[in-house]
């Protein structure tokens, strides 16, 4: 413990703390705009510079540590006027047209220049110009771009996908697709980290927000929309209005006047995907019983972590279960079951999902996602963020709904379905309904919550009746190439192996609105524990919609109209 002060304020914070947390401790909220707290804390942007006294030069607060005894000063003269020129510096090679910014009002480079008074501006501006292919869901606008070094930072320590580099020198420095290599040639997994964590616009998503509106004023299409499991956490963050009155059934309630012929909940598809995922685990147990490969069955509902092991681990994809994701499952019995049951022409259908991923825009668009009647069986997938800029566009007093109900049938999820969206989720939800199988009884509450938890990689060892499961659940892709390296090389082995691409899982999806510096994921998932906690159901099983669904129409889980239409054996 040292002891320094800090704008004439003494503190005490530990001997290896940086002269901003202690700066923070104190009270002064020293600006930052690079910083991120344990992945990029080079100080480049040098806005964080505070004066020390008995030293010449200002320092970077975020980089550097406290000496006892030491005198701070965060706001001087001398600080304030190399803020506003270290800012203003990068505002001349900064496309500054904030009014058509997908960051809008939402950008930590305006706050801080708006923050220093920079309202005239002396320098002109220089910007790069680095071409890019619009049609990829995600987007690089180099010229909104001041080359913090989050993204390479996120992509290569907490992703391992190492897609981002440096290019040229000096003032001609660009943050671009390491090795000039086009975007389409390398292997991003489109998890959207690197969107979440830059602090300006220089990435965004693909918008397609425009062809949502053309579905809905066309009278001929009849539009359904589905929402995933952990947008119910997290849709209602701009408003930033309370858990009670920002409800799945609030943004039901939003959505309605807006035109959505449907409205389903992809908390059904969870369940769905349970059931067939639950089955194929214990075949799966089967076969390596019988000299099958060995290796765990692995989950297949996150695109990125698909993306990543079709890239990085050949050897494992065979073990990947074969059941779609909930947002394919859904769009393959919208454009059959569902079709049938309204008396809809399934062409005439646009089925849209709104999810906290961008990976998701890519799944829907791979040429074997097409089953049930040949057209895409999801048109087009909107992030939480291109949601939200629909409903401000819309001008929706989202602050004054009155809750109403999903679409039925199709619209109820379980328990197990609303947990999909947290790190361990699926693992939980697929043991309750596999115990239910193997044992013919109902899983105590709460019997499998060992997986629960940010941990980035956790696993526990579950007794069925004496049939032991071995499992790992994995969190960002880091943490996921460690556990498939540990796999690959035999040093561990488990049966069943869940991995989500975004750490803490899709709560904190790349898609999900975006708080600087803030992770948000671990009080999102709280949220869905919570709502999983007092669902009448907790068992995708007993599901009266999933019941009826296989009663009326599939039969049963991995029959042949399930493998049609429920299952891939390609993933894209
Ligand atoms: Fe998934 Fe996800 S990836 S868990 O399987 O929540 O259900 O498909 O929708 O939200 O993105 C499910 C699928 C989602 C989310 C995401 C979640
Ligand atoms: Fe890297 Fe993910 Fe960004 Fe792709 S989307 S560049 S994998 S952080």
């Amino acid at each position: 413990i040292v002891t320094v002060t800090v704008d004439g304020r003494q503190v005490q914070v530990p001997g290896n703390a940086t002269i901003l947390d202690a700066c923070r401790k104190a009270g002064q909220n020293v600006p930052t705009l690079c910083y991120l707290k344990g992945i990029n804390e080079i100080g480049s942007c040098r806005v964080c510079v505070v004066e020390v006294e008995g030293v010449d030069q200002l320092v970077a607060s975020c980089n550097n540590y406290v000496l006892d005894g030491m005198r701070i000063k965060t706001n001087s003269p001398k600080v304030r006027l190399a803020r506003r020129e270290n800012v203003m510096l990068l505002l001349a090679q900064h496309d500054t047209t904030c009014t058509t910014c997908a960051r809008g009002g939402n950008c930590k480079l305006a706050e801080v220049s708006n923050d220093l008074g920079i309202i005239d501006f002396p320098y002109k501006t220089i910007l790069a110009n680095s071409p890019w292919p619009h049609d990829f869901p995600l987007i690089r606008n180099n010229d909104k771009c001041i080359r913090c070094m989050r993204c390479i930072q996120i992509c290569d320590k907490v992703q391992a996908s190492h897609v981002w580099g440096i290019t040229n020198r000096a003032t001609h420095t660009l943050v671009d697709v390491a090795g000039g290599a086009n975007i389409h040639d390398v292997d991003c997994t489109l998890c959207g980290q690197c969107i979440t964590h830059c602090p300006t616009g220089a990435l965004r998503e693909r918008d397609d927000v425009m062809r949502v509106y053309d579905a809905l004023a066309d009278p001929d299409v009849t539009t359904i929309v589905q929402i995933a499991p952990s947008v119910r956490t997290s849709w209602a963050e701009h408003w930033g209005l309370s858990d009670e009155k920002a409800t799945i059934q609030h943004m039901v309630a939003a959505l309605r006047p807006m035109g959505f012929d449907y409205i389903v909940n992809t908390d059904f598809s969870a369940d769905l995907t349970i059931m067939e995922e639950g089955t194929e685990l214990l075949e799966h147990m089967r076969r390596n019983a019988n000299g099958g490969s060995g290796f765990p069955m692995f989950t297949s509902c996150c695109p990125g972590w698909v993306r990543f092991v079709k890239a990085h681990y050949p050897e494992l994809v065979d073990d990947v279960s074969t059941s779609k994701s909930p947002q394919q499952m859904f769009g393959a019995v919208v454009k059959s079951y569902y079709a049938e049951m309204l008396g809809i022409d399934p062409h005439k259908i646009f089925s849209l999902s709104i999810m906290p991923c961008v990976a998701k825009k890519a799944e829907c668009a791979y040429p074997n996602m097409n089953d049930a009647c040949g057209d895409p069986d999801v048109d087009c997938v909107l992030t939480v963020r291109e949601v939200s800029r629909m409903l401000r566009a819309d001008h929706v007093d989202v602050a004054n709904l009155e809750p109403e109900p999903f679409d039925e049938p199709l619209g109820y999820g379980t328990g197990a379905g609303i947990i999909f969206g947290a790190t361990g989720g699926v693992m939980e939800a697929a043991l309750r309904t596999a115990y239910h199988i193997v044992t013919g009884k109902v899983p105590k509450d709460d019997m499998f919550d060992e997986v629960r938890g940010l941990r980035g990689w956790k696993e526990a060892t579950f007794d069925m009746d004496g049939t032991k499961v071995r499992v790992a659940v994995a969190s960002g892709l880091q943490n996921a190439k460690d556990l498939c390296d540990a796999i690959v090389s035999g040093e561990v082995s488990y049966d069943f192996v869940e991995v989500m691409a975004c750490p803490g899982g899709c709560v904190g999806g790349g898609g999900q609105p975006i708080h600087d510096g803030e992770e948000l994921a671990g009080p999102r998932g709280k949220v869905l524990y919570g709502l999983d906690r007092v669902a009448k159901y907790r068992n995708s099983y007993e599901n009266p919609d999933i019941v009826r669904c296989y009663k009326e129409y599939f039969g049963e889980p991995l029959s042949e109209r399930a493998e049609k239409l429920l299952h891939t054996d390609q993933h894209g």
